[in-house]
């Protein structure tokens, strides 16, 4: 089982106002397609981020710290929940490419709507049924989660990226990878080279270089993802998570093969040389 992340940096321009990048999302699409053909039995869930679409509007109306519940008068909470649903709407049209492009390129992809599956509790997600993803992939239907806006019973309303709403599926559907497929080659150093190997241990090292994210991005960018990896990694020692540039062409489609295991970010519960000493 492995869980795509499609990144909105990747399929869109992020300095920009629903913009997608339509040559990247279908070269992209074309290489899923390709990775299923060679392994036609591969379990796949695919998700995608908001990029231009979902974090501009989530910035305008301050989508992520609550709807309603920050608003000082009635007229201001109406605001919030206007701007929360258009939060949604955006990410549903880009939804809507997504599973638009990986339809035309073969693969059977379905969209599971995340704003009506979750429930959060002060911004985290406390319940996410997976049952339907499941049969879905029991079929071979390849099911498209994506960042999206979530009712809260603190907040009111909040923001769900990606990420979180692949950890919420991790403990119903255990993947052995997560793939991040992003616009640069990796987590990045201070000096601009990729880290090939994250884990609590070098942690430390690695949190001084971590930087912000290009472009509007309301869930944090970088810093925050790799936080939040590792603690996923915590909860599932047995998953290796992946970060890499979807805009290398190929790498998807050789990462989804299994190959390419050595390109980008690996982050992990424990490196292979700590295994190894530990082994003795
Ligand atoms: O790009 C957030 O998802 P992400 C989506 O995966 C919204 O962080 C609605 C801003």
């Amino acid at each position: 089982m492995i869980f795509l992340k499609l990144g909105g940096s990747l399929i869109t321009d992020k300095t920009g106002v629903e913009t997608v990048r339509p040559s990247v999302l279908v070269r992209l699409a074309g290489e899923i397609a390709a990775a299923r053909a060679v392994r036609p039995g591969l379990r796949l869930l695919v998700g995608h981020g908001g990029g231009s679409y979902g974090h501009v509007a989530a910035a305008k109306y301050g989508t992520r710290l609550g709807v309603g519940t920050t608003a000082s008068s009635e007229a201001e909470a109406a605001v919030q929940w206007r701007g929360f649903a258009e939060v949604h709407a955006a990410m549903t049209r880009l939804n809507g490419l997504v599973v638009d492009a990986l339809l035309a390129a073969g693969v059977p992809a379905m969209s599971f709507q995340p704003s009506a599956l979750a429930q959060c509790e002060d911004g985290r997600i406390i319940h996410f049924p997976a049952e339907s993803i499941q049969t879905a992939l029991e079929a071979g239907v390849v099911p498209v989660v994506y960042g999206d806006v979530a009712f809260d019973v603190v907040r009111g309303g909040t923001i769900i990226s990606t990420e979180e709403v692949m950890a919420a599926l991790a403990g119903a559907l255990r993947p052995s990878r997560l793939l991040l497929a992003g616009e640069v080659a990796g987590v990045l150093d201070s000096e601009g080279a990729v880290i090939p190997a994250i884990t609590q241990a070098n942690l430390p090292q690695v949190e001084a270089a971590l930087g912000g994210s290009r472009g509007t991005d309301v869930t944090g960018g970088m810093a925050s993802k790799v936080r939040g990896m590792l603690a996923l990694v915590e909860r599932f020692p047995q998953l290796q998570i992946q970060i890499f540039s979807g805009l290398d062409a190929g790498l998807v489609r050789r990462i989804l093969l299994g190959k390419g295991t050595a390109v980008g970010t690996i982050i992990a519960y424990k490196s292979t040389a700590e295994i190894s000493a530990s082994l003795g």
